[in-house]
């Protein structure tokens, strides 16, 4: 489970990424100057700041009556007064650079990334010197280590400096051999999709604009040791431990950073302390055992003699892509690798690129994207057993609810909570679009708070956290489903419908043969509230709670306006069966009842199914990186594992530094995704797909195999997680289940859909006593107990 090349990064895409979720880091593995290019996870531009607009309430009712009346492109004009500012950006912290005196004629180049432990590392020679460099984020000490060490006896010798692109100062303390930087952000930056004359603005030094503080220290040097204006000093030493770590001034999503922030040099100081008094053997030891209790939960083997692990990562891409089963493998686990390096409890969501971004006005500013991007990136934290990676995500949407409140009476008179398609690190939770500059296609969106609330109910239903249910997640659901009691509207046919209403960022053709943006009750917008409302009633009625609001519920949603089939057998995108502007259009958004939804599934609706399926099959199979994830994920909801598995060779295919494109997703030679530009959230997506493929729980069974490849002929994969609180194990061979394991965390009912022609028994390991066997349709019913182990068998 290694990334590796042959020759130093070039680009940034080509970089390694580390990261403990709240510091990280891309290691260039350059020979004559290494960079290491920071983040922490926390450093964005701006301040709370209020960005509801009363004077949407105003305009709504036109709004609504310019749809009503068809007139699609008024409407569009009209709604951009209901818009907001633009979101901040999240920012780049600066780079630590290891400027070596030996040239750059280096031989037997490699460097890796260990995805088994962490670790990145550089080796090389020169003349009879080897050079070993390692470095990894750790968790439990808050901090960048870097060991650099030479086999020859004093043969090391460097000078380390740092530089941000923010504004900054470098100060030392040369008796503790510390380098410190300290810098501000800008007050406002605004998002590279929009131009203007002064994009990114700074305060006073004491005024508006987050502070942070980044030090690197020698740990231990066996040779000479300086600290001076122009850097750290180390020469003759043989072996050399670096530590860095940083910390910002953010003080929560309500208070200003510049004007009550909190000390970031004492946050710093007191990490490097903890850190110090270890060795570097001990750091080590602990950031591996953290990391593996994570990652260790999940081993996936693609059985192949095509794997190709002694060629360069870059190389496999671009000669072999997803036929190279063992590359499959190892983007599968570089997904999980990257969640836990982006998000662990207490830290900021992953964003659009995690934690890792060079850039001062990044794509999209690097944010929270809530309309697709943001929710794929948390597709995998159940499934894959990183349920504590959820955790970030799940407190973000708690205190998003608290802006969104206030948005929702504002904006719209509606009581509840909601939010709209970008989120920042102030919980920004109204329309963006600089007040009428954005386009309604993507900024009149008020459906965020559904699907957020989606990753609440999934995480209850992954790990029965009875108390997370009742005290935080069903408090947020249920104000969110109050919002959309509020926001929804009478047809006039007795029906229940959303108005203004937009298919994210896909417009359609009018009868005017005009483009447009919103109309009525969007197919997304109808199963998000379905998906919402069923949701809740489940939560209610398990909880035994709101018993009234529950049926208020239940006969909302029994009135949402029904998903209709179009003139090509398609699932209708809008109401109206209007023309795509873009028939093969990245985003998939009504197909949400599929997948991540519950709503359409084959036993449930068939005919809406069978219309999705088909709806998928126009899109066609390009797209972003993200697009083509979500396809995977689609794909082996069908059932359609060849499929799956053609999405899948399309993704792994390499994308050059530096191209952008909206129809031709990949990845970049370090396995980042690639829209492009970089964004994490087809990482996710992919990892998640392929569990998919592997394994579904999404109705009340739990489905093993249900989207293989022909290609994948045997395999097996291990500590896959159900809802209901199983973790599963399967074998197959020759295209067929051999044997699985289930462990039952939380004991109850487990019932196993196989679909294998053959006879298959369950075995409790316990008793060795049978406990189920199964019919020809290849169903299986028992009673678990908890923590209790089954093991089936193929006959
Ligand atoms: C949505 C997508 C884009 C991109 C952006 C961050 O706007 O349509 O493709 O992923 O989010």
């Amino acid at each position: 489970m290694k990334l590796w090349y042959e020759r130093p990064a070039q680009a940034w895409t080509e970089a390694l990424p580390i990261g403990n979720g709240r510091l990280g880091a891309m290691a260039f593995g350059g020979v004559e100057t290494e960079r290491l290019q920071l983040n922490e996870d926390t450093l964005w531009s701006g301040a709370p700041r209020d960005w509801n607009n009363p004077q949407a309430k105003e305009v709504l009712p036109e709004v609504r009556r310019l749809v009503a009346e068809g007139k699609f492109v008024e409407a569009d004009t009209v709604c951009k007064q209901m818009m907001g500012p633009y979101n901040q950006s999240y920012l780049p912290l600066g780079n630590a650079y290891l400027h070596f005196y030996h040239g750059d004629n280096a031989k037997s180049y490699r460097r890796e990334l260990d995805l088994d432990t962490a670790v990145a590392a550089t080796t090389y020679t020169m003349g009879e010197v080897v050079y070993t460099r390692e470095v990894f984020a750790s968790h439990p000490d808050q901090a960048i280590v870097i060991r650099l060490s030479v086999n020859k006896l004093g043969m090391l010798a460097f000078r380390a400096a740092m530089d941000s692109q923010l504004r900054y100062k470098t100060s030392w303390d040369s008796r503790a051999g510390t380098l410190i930087l300290q810098g501000k952000c800008p007050k406002h930056v605004t998002p590279g999709y929009h131009g203007a004359d002064l994009p990114v603005v700074y305060d006073a030094d004491t005024g508006e604009g987050m502070t942070f503080d980044c030090r690197m220290k020698v740990l231990d040097a066996d040779g000479q040791v300086w600290a001076d204006h122009d850097g750290l000093h180390v020469q003759g030493a043989t072996v050399v431990t670096l530590l860095i770590s940083a910390a910002t001034s953010f003080n929560g999503y309500d208070r200003s950073p510049g004007l009550a922030g909190k000390d970031p040099s004492s946050v710093v100081e007191s990490s490097l302390q903890t850190a110090q008094e270890k060795t570097y053997e001990a750091l080590r030891l602990e950031h591996v055992q953290d990391y593996q209790a994570l990652y260790g939960r999940v081993d996936l083997k693609l059985g192949s003699e095509s794997r190709r692990e002694h060629q360069p990562t870059d190389r496999r891409i671009r000669d072999q892509g997803a036929q190279d089963l063992g590359l499959v493998e190892l983007l599968f686990q570089y997904g999980r690798y990257l969640l836990i390096a982006s998000s662990r409890p207490g830290t900021q969501p992953a964003n659009l690129q995690g934690i890792w971004n060079c850039e001062a006005r990044p794509p999209w500013s690097s944010n929270w994207t809530l309309n697709i991007n943001t929710e794929m990136n948390y597709w995998p934290a159940e499934t894959c057993n990183l349920s504590e990676c959820h955790q970030p995500l799940l407190d973000y949407i708690g205190e998003l609810a608290v802006n969104g409140r206030k948005t929702a009476r504002i904006n719209y008179g509606c009581r509840g909570w909601t939010a709209h398609h970008n989120g920042d690190v102030w919980r920004q939770s109204a329309p963006a679009g600089d007040f009428g500059a954005g386009d309604p296609v993507w900024a009149i969106w008020p459906m965020a708070a559904a699907w957020l609330c989606q990753h609440l109910w999934e995480h209850y239903r992954f790990s029965g956290d009875k108390e997370f249910l009742a005290a935080k997640a069903y408090p947020v659901m249920k104000e969110a489903a109050e919002f959309y009691l509020d926001w929804l509207i009478e047809d006039g046919d007795g029906y229940l419908i959303t108005s203004p209403s937009t298919s994210p960022e896909h417009k359609f053709i009018t009868t005017r043969n005009e483009k447009a943006a919103v109309s009525q009750a969007s197919t997304m917008d109808v199963c998000l509230i379905w998906d919402l409302f069923t949701n809740c009633i489940e939560a209610m009625e398990f909880l035994n709670r709101d018993l009234e609001f529950r049926d208020s519920l239940d006969s909302a949603r029994r009135r949402l306006r029904p998903l209709k089939i179009g003139q090509y057998g398609q699932l209708q995108e809008w109401s109206h069966d209007f023309a795509d502007e873009d028939q093969h259009h990245r985003h998939v958004s009504h197909l949400f009842g599929v997948h991540p939804g519950r709503q359409l599934t084959a036993q449930s609706s068939p005919k809406f199914f069978n219309a999705a399926r088909c709806s998928l099959q126009r899109r066609g199979d390009g797209g972003t990186g993200w697009s083509l994830a979500w396809k995977i994920n689609l794909w082996a909801r069908f059932g359609d594992g060849d499929r799956a598995g053609k999405l899948i060779s399309n993704l792994l295919t390499l994308v050059e530094d530096g191209r952008t494109n909206y129809h031709r997703g990949g990845v970049y030679a370090n396995l980042f995704d690639a829209h492009p530009p970089f964004q994490i959230d087809g990482n996710f997506g992919f990892t998640a797909g392929v569990a998919e493929m592997l394994m579904q729980s999404h109705t009340d069974e739990i489905c093993l195999l249900p989207a293989l490849p022909t290609a994948w002929h045997y395999g097996r994969v291990t500590g896959l997680r159900a809802r209901g609180g199983f973790e599963i194990d399967i074998a197959w061979e020759d295209g067929q289940l051999t044997s699985a394991r289930v462990v039952s965390l939380l004991g109850g009912g487990c019932r196993l859909r196989v679909g294998v022609g053959k006879r298959v028994h369950v075995t409790e390991l316990a008793s060795g006593s049978t406990v189920a066997s199964s019919s020809d349709a290849g169903h299986l019913e028992f009673t678990t107990a908890v923590n209790g182990a089954y093991s089936l068998e193929v006959e």
